[in-house]
């Protein structure tokens, strides 16, 4: 009886491969494939890197100390009255993970002897905690330098002042010197995109004020959902009342449910995981127009459910990362097919198309990250070669159609291919460095140990206690 059961077993063993080793030329065929797949990766990563050199020599020779290059015109731009150095700051770690020591160690010194937030100027308090904030606390995690730690710090205090409404849910603008506030009408992304940013700044500088204020934010807006569990559009910080009741995963929510489920990786805030949970039921069954031709998520009344658009774009693409994140790959990969299927249309994604119909509806592309950073999250997840050619595929359609003398344009429209006079800082923070970590060896990062906060600054959980296990599992 038990030679029997040997003699199956052998027999199983060797009907799967398992016993006799492959012929000697095929295993060296499959080991130059694997070595002819890495160098082209490596050319790739390298092709990215030069890329990312080129629009970063236009910013220094032509916007050199200021928040951002005009890519046609080569002149620079600021956002206020005075610069906050919006693309060095973005772009710190990208350089430091792509290795350009000079570049990094110069931009470091241009941050630390020039950036002061000791300015009146009334500041978007969501973009300068996603680019300013973000930057200079992933800068200091990967430098160790305190005086990037001490301006975050000084910035975090600056913009306390934006969570002082009736609400709790922060005010779009205040002023750095003053505090003084403005713009009462905020939406769930600007509130429910800041916890990352200032839970990490509690974390690194032991004072909790920080992760209170920007929690009790997140908290609010998920408290005004509808009876269907899902938030609008706009809402009022001083009355709690939504202006503007459509539903979707785009521009102006988008980020708020990401920072649901990060939050409750990076910091292991189990109501962070409640809320997204309770969310992403109320995403798949009202807004996911899921047939078996493909799957995208569109516009719906956040009381009714009723479809209101079927439109997706390039921000929605961001939503295959965290579909990801959270264990469900199987949503994820059909959702990035979808968005691969509205880059290939014209060879560059468009702002916004309609699903339904495939029509385009904005035609602008802003050279914006997300349906890179999926495709990154995807392979990192999955291993699946697929997602390398899909970075390859967009990463040349981007460069034929974007780049410029003097750096990188955003486009006017995908049909024409015509360029706007704009270089956002988060092509430095992000489009770039998406690309880069999609091709270059997982060595540079160890994705399983960072959590990106929304602009791609990767935070690292270097504070005591256990994080959530996130691998493969249903959040
Ligand atoms: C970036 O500033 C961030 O990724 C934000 O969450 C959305 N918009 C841009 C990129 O498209």
């Amino acid at each position: 009886m038990r030679n029997r059961a040997v003699a199956i077993l052998l027999l199983l063993v060797v009907l799967a491969g398992g016993a006799s080793p492959a012929p000697r030329a095929t295993q060296r065929r499959g080991r130059s494939q694997e070595q002819l797949r890495v160098a082209e990766q490596a050319r790739v990563a390298e092709q990215v890197r030069a890329e990312f050199l080129h629009a970063w020599r236009g910013y220094e020779r032509y916007a050199w100390g200021h928040d951002a290059l005009r890519p046609l015109s080569k002149a620079p731009h600021d956002w206020y009255k005075e610069s906050l150095l919006m693309t060095p700051v973005d772009a710190l770690d990208t350089m430091i993970l792509m290795g350009l020591k000079e570049e990094a160690e110069k931009t470091k010194q241009l941050i630390v002897e020039r950036l002061s937030f000791d300015k009146d100027v009334s500041v978007k308090n969501f973009e300068v905690t996603i680019r300013l904030l973000g930057g200079l606390l992933s800068g200091y995690q990967l430098t160790g330098d305190r005086r990037l730690l001490a301006l975050a710090e000084d910035l975090g205090t600056r913009l306390l002042p934006a969570f002082e409404s009736p609400t709790g849910i922060p005010y779009m603008y205040v002023n750095l010197k003053t505090g003084a506030v403005r713009q009462p009408v905020t939406n769930p992304a600007e509130a429910g995109t800041l916890l990352i940013e200032f839970g990490t700044l509690s974390k690194l500088t032991g004072k909790p004020v920080f992760y209170q204020k920007a929690k009790r934010s997140l908290v609010e807006v998920y408290k005004r959902r509808s009876a269907i569990g899902l938030v609008g559009q706009r809402i009022n910080v001083e009355t709690g009342e939504w202006t503007n009741r459509n539903s979707s995963i785009s521009a102006e929510i988008d980020s708020y449910y990401e920072y649901l489920l990060k939050c409750w990786l990076l910091f292991g805030d189990e109501d962070c995981r409640r809320m997204w949970r309770t969310h992403i039921r109320a995403i798949n069954q009202h807004l996911a127009d899921d047939t078996p031709a493909a799957l995208w998520y569109g516009h719906a009344d956040m009381d009714t459910g009723r479809r209101a658009a079927t439109t997706y774009g390039a921000l929605d693409a961001f939503f295959p990362a965290v579909l990801a994140l959270s264990g469900d790959l199987r949503r994820a990969r059909r959702l990035q097919d979808s968005s691969f299927k509205m880059w290939q249309l014209h060879g560059v994604e468009p702002e916004e198309l309609d699903y339904r119909t495939m029509q385009v509806k904005d035609a602008g592309y802003a050279l914006r990250p997300e349906i890179v950073e999926s495709a990154y999250y995807l392979h990192r997840l999955t291993g699946d070669p697929k997602y390398l050619r899909m970075g390859e595929t967009m990463f040349a359609d981007f460069v034929k159609a974007c780049r410029t003398e003097a750096g990188y344009a955003s486009l006017k429209s995908v049909v024409t291919k015509e360029k706007a006079d704009v270089m956002e800082s988060f092509v430095l923070a992000e489009t770039f460095k998406y690309f880069y970590l999609l091709h270059a060896s997982p060595r540079v990062l160890n994705f399983r140990q960072v959590v990106f906060n929304t602009e791609a600054h990767p935070i690292r959980k270097t504070w005591m206690n256990t994080p959530p296990k996130r691998k493969r599992r249903q959040a």
